[in-house]
């Protein structure tokens, strides 16, 4: 009697520890393994150091990006809790698919993505998901019909860039009385990666300003693959075509400063004979704007690592993540640019 009552407390015991791992979470998939506890985010909460994240990121095309990979790798270097697997995409959506393959093969905790283009990425995420490996974007998201793939997204608000670059310049016209709202103000465009959400969101975001001024016209809008080369190549054939030009909105400052030189070979003067507006905030924008020759950047902040070990830390620990991870950022002009180079980290 006395041994089968120590048997069934045994039992009973083990019983009550494996359901007090189990949160109940709302979780539509349940923990994987056998006793894992599930964190609120539906997947299990992760008990084993090192934590293995692997991260896909797109290449290396900008500052910005340079920036971007260090911040993430850099953070993750420094907590002996974490081990990055980093994987280098060079702009190529299948080097991409391929990585997040070789994640999940090698069950990896966590995966931290940046999507080069918005789709073409489902099947690998179905996968991730299947392998119960959650999926973080960072900076660049996925299209709104695969989001329900992936856990959350950190980084800025695309549209929002679109609209500030375009009401700064309203504004900077209005004050150098450039644009009085009857004569035609020539614009070109220099997009970004076609298909990415940078590009997608910043052209959507200079429009939505741009019904307020009907005698604004684009008249050229191509893309320079967010590259400074590619932005000098584009800006030389737009310039061929037509000198009249009054406006450069770039998607990025990597491209901006490639049509700056492509400017000054026609003989003009960027930053006064064509006013340029584009975004990021780099160092290399800074610099030029200081010089006088791009006239205002819109900030887009890199530094996303210690966000995204954050919220791998939260999702360890069990802990809901937000839906969307906001970036706060700043518009700089030739006003404050000398006062807030110095102290720069991008
Ligand atoms: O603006 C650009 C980079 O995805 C927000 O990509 C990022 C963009 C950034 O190449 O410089």
């Amino acid at each position: 009697m006395k041994r089968t009552a120590k048997v069934l407390l045994g039992i009973v015991i083990v019983m009550l520890v494996l359901g007090g791992m189990m949160f109940v979470g709302g979780s539509k998939e349940g923990g994987s393994a056998l006793g894992a506890a599930v964190s609120e985010s539906g997947f299990p909460v992760i008990t084993h150091r090192p934590i293995v994240v692997g991260f896909s990121q797109i290449g290396s095309e900008s500052e910005w990006r340079t920036a971007n990979t260090a911040s993430v790798q850099q953070s993750f270097k420094n907590d002996p809790d974490m081990q990055l697997i980093y994987s280098d995409a060079q702009q190529k959506q299948e080097n991409q698919i391929q990585a997040l393959r070789s994640f999940v093969a090698r069950k990896v905790d966590v995966i931290l993505f940046t999507a080069l283009v918005e789709t073409g990425y489902r099947p690998v995420l179905e996968e991730a998901k299947a392998a119960h490996i959650p999926v973080i974007m960072i900076d660049r998201d996925v299209a709104k019909e695969d989001r329900d793939l992936r856990l959350t997204i950190m980084g800025s608000n695309f549209v929002k860039e679109g609209e500030k670059s375009a009401s700064w310049l309203a504004d900077y016209m209005k004050k150098q009385g450039k644009d009085d709202g009857t004569k035609t103000i020539n614009i070109v465009e220099l997009q970004g990666t076609t298909g990415s959400a940078p590009a997608i969101d910043r052209y959507t975001g200079f429009r939505n300003i741009m019904k307020d001024h009907p005698n604004w016209k684009i008249t050229r809008s191509q893309t320079g693959n967010f590259t400074s080369s590619e932005g000098k190549a584009v800006m030389e054939a737009f310039l061929k075509a037509d000198k009249n030009i009054d406006v450069l909105y770039a998607h990025n400052d990597q491209m901006a400063l490639g049509a700056i030189q492509a400017i000054k070979e026609a003989g003009l003067k960027p930053g006064k004979d064509i006013i340029i507006v584009s975004i990021d905030a780099v160092k290399g924008a800074f610099e030029a704007m200081v010089k006088g020759e791009l006239n205002a950047s819109i900030e887009c902040n890199p530094l996303l690592g210690p966000q995204a070990l954050q919220a791998v830390h939260d999702l360890a620990d069990g802990k809901k993540l937000p839906e969307r991870i906001w970036t706060i950022e700043a518009v700089f002009d030739q006003t404050n640019a000398a006062a807030a180079l110095p102290t720069r980290q991008y």
